[in-house]
């Protein structure tokens, strides 16, 4: 696509993204007349789906519940083959609702936005991108993704290996055939998690590197049984309607019980129970297995035992017990097969939590003076994640002020929409909101639903400009702080903590105190006049 000239070129919005929060933003936008364009770096829709092409890589939220829920006829118009959809079907899927939509036409690919500048004369964002466009528009929406600016470890040596390295956030287009080679495995998370067993299927040797064992759930994926696809797309947009009251965002019933009012054998069973299901279901059942401790020891050392059943050489399967947080504080896995793996005789596990990696070398890894030797290395070591997409850009609100400069302790947000400083900048699942810890999608249509009947008001009132009121800002991120502390979640280090970016500032990051309470309080904010924030 053509590039802009300096004249800067005028939008109503800037959409920056074409995942499925800028897909569905630039949807609603153009529907309220605006002019909008959205910028994205990749060559097409699809966002996190886009760049995460690793083998295995497929959506833990089950996939008749992954999926926009806005027009009935794009529901019904979709079929579901898997239980847990593999990222090419959730392509397939983008592109089926960028092409029902028509949403291509205002989107610029292969472009990624450098620098977002707020003129305070103006009241406009000017954008500029890689490819030398220089746009202006009354409002910036950054549809940038949680999970999205991947992130390699810095390990010395790295520019010596003359193999090949591969990152799963940015995979290669064409696939990875590891046929024959010795493979390095960086990272234990839901992306090693995925990939290990397949890369396993294919390569001579494995090493996986694990700094951290993670807590991970069979997904039990399957084919779609057709009758059950059918009666889920009949009743989809009553059960949409009805998951949307929850906090949990979830089909899957919370407990309402607490894990230390029942006997062991009926927590025992219980546990069986929903561990049978497959899926997070494991994690919601007890209603206190996320906020106490000893509750979520039950759960936790349950898992653990279902670990040690699975991998047959003991010191392997207590390497790969997680005993250092609780279960679920770090983001769960689902998984295929992983544990099992680790029964193969070509695959070896290197437990790097006391030594880190010390070198790569031309041939490959040295960990406690060992040399691992091989052909390729897999960094599946994950993201900088839920800022590091915005702070990547050269974001700029008003007297100059640097939005990395106001996050350097830790994002701040009014509500995970907006900012004070940065009048018409919105996020869609900013820090602060819920996003990464419900379905996200659901998430998505939330946020971005409220940001276009934001600019409505604006327009029918005759506004131009809206901006969160510092105290507004402060009260929410206490708020956020305050419910994440009523939690486990701050025990681990984990990326919703920033644990994992050497240098991040600790805060916990997306809002816990459910999607539900969430919802209502952005409508409460709405029915209040837009509370918390300035309308000028
Ligand atoms: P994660 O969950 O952040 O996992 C990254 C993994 O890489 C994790 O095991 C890390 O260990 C490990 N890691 C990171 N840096 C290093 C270094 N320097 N040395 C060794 N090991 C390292 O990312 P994923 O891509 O797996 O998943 C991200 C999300 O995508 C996931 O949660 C789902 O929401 C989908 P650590 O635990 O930090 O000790």
């Amino acid at each position: 696509m053509e590039t802009h000239d300096a004249a800067a070129e005028r939008f109503d919005a800037i959409v920056v993204g074409a995942g499925f929060a800028g897909m569905y933003a630039l949807h609603r936008l153009r529907g309220r007349g605006l002019k909008v364009r959205v910028f994205e770096a990749g060559d097409d829709v699809g966002g996190t789906w886009y760049w995460n092409r690793y083998p295995g890589a497929r959506c833990d939220v089950e996939s008749v519940e992954y999926q926009y829920g806005f027009s009935e006829e794009i529901v019904k118009g979709w079929s579901w083959t898997e239980r847990y959809a593999t990222q090419p079907e959730i392509m397939r899927y983008a592109d089926y609702v960028a092409g029902q939509l028509d949403l291509r036409n205002d989107m610029q690919f292969n472009t990624r936005v450098t620098a977002a500048v707020y003129d305070e004369a103006a009241k406009r964002w000017t954008i500029e991108t890689d490819q030398g466009d220089r746009v202006s528009a009354q409002f910036c929406i950054m549809a940038t993704g949680c999970l999205s600016a991947a992130r390699e470890p810095e390990i010395a040596g790295r520019g010596s290996f003359k193999g090949q390295t591969y990152h799963t956030g940015a995979w290669p287009h064409g696939g990875v055939d590891f046929s024959g080679q010795r493979v390095a495995v960086i990272g234990t998370g839901s992306s090693g998690v995925q990939s290990i067993p397949l890369i396993a299927e294919q390569a001579e040797r494995l090493f996986v590197f694990q700094r951290t064992p993670n807590f991970s759930l069979p997904a039990l994926n399957g084919p779609l049984d057709p009758a059950f696809a059918r009666a889920a797309k009949e009743s989809f947009m009553e059960d949409r309607k009805r998951v949307r009251t929850t906090d949990s965002c979830s089909m899957m019933p919370a407990s309402e019980i607490s894990a230390l009012d029942v006997t062991e054998e009926e927590r025992q069973r219980n546990f069986e129970h929903r561990w049978g299901k497959g899926g997070f279901a494991f994690v919601t059942s007890y209603k206190d297995v996320m906020n106490k401790l000893e509750a979520n020891a039950l759960a936790s050392e349950f898992v653990r035992s279902k670990i040690r059943q699975v991998v047959k050489d003991p010191k392997i399967a207590d390497l790969l017990a997680p005993t250092n947080h609780p279960i679920g504080t770090k983001r769960l896995c689902l998984d295929s097969h992983y544990y099992e793996t680790y029964n193969r005789p070509h695959v070896t596990l290197v437990d790097i939590s006391n030594a880190p990696i010390e070198r790569i070398t031309a041939e490959g890894l040295i960990v406690g003076g060992q040399e691992y030797k091989v052909d390729s290395i897999v960094f599946a070591t994950g993201f900088d994640a839920m800022t590091g997409a915005l702070l990547r850009i050269d974001i700029r609100g008003k007297s100059g002020l640097k939005l990395g400069d106001k996050w350097a302790a830790g994002p701040r947000t009014y509500l995970g929409l907006g900012v004070a400083g940065f009048p018409n900048l919105f996020m869609v699942t900013g820090p602060g909101s819920p996003s990464v810890l419900v379905n996200v999608i659901i998430a998505i249509e939330q946020h971005v639903d409220w940001i276009v009947d934001c600019i409505d008001h604006l327009s029918a009132k005759g506004l131009s400009v809206i901006e969160a009121q510092v105290e507004a800002e402060d009260r929410w991120v206490e708020h956020v702080n305050e419910k994440a502390d009523g939690t486990l979640y701050p025990l681990a280090n984990s990326w919703y903590v920033g644990a994992n970016v050497p240098g991040k500032a600790r805060v916990f990051m997306p809002y816990v105190g459910g999607f539900a309470t969430y919802d209502r309080i952005c409508a409460r904010v709405v029915a209040n006049g837009y509370e918390g924030f300035s309308l000028a």
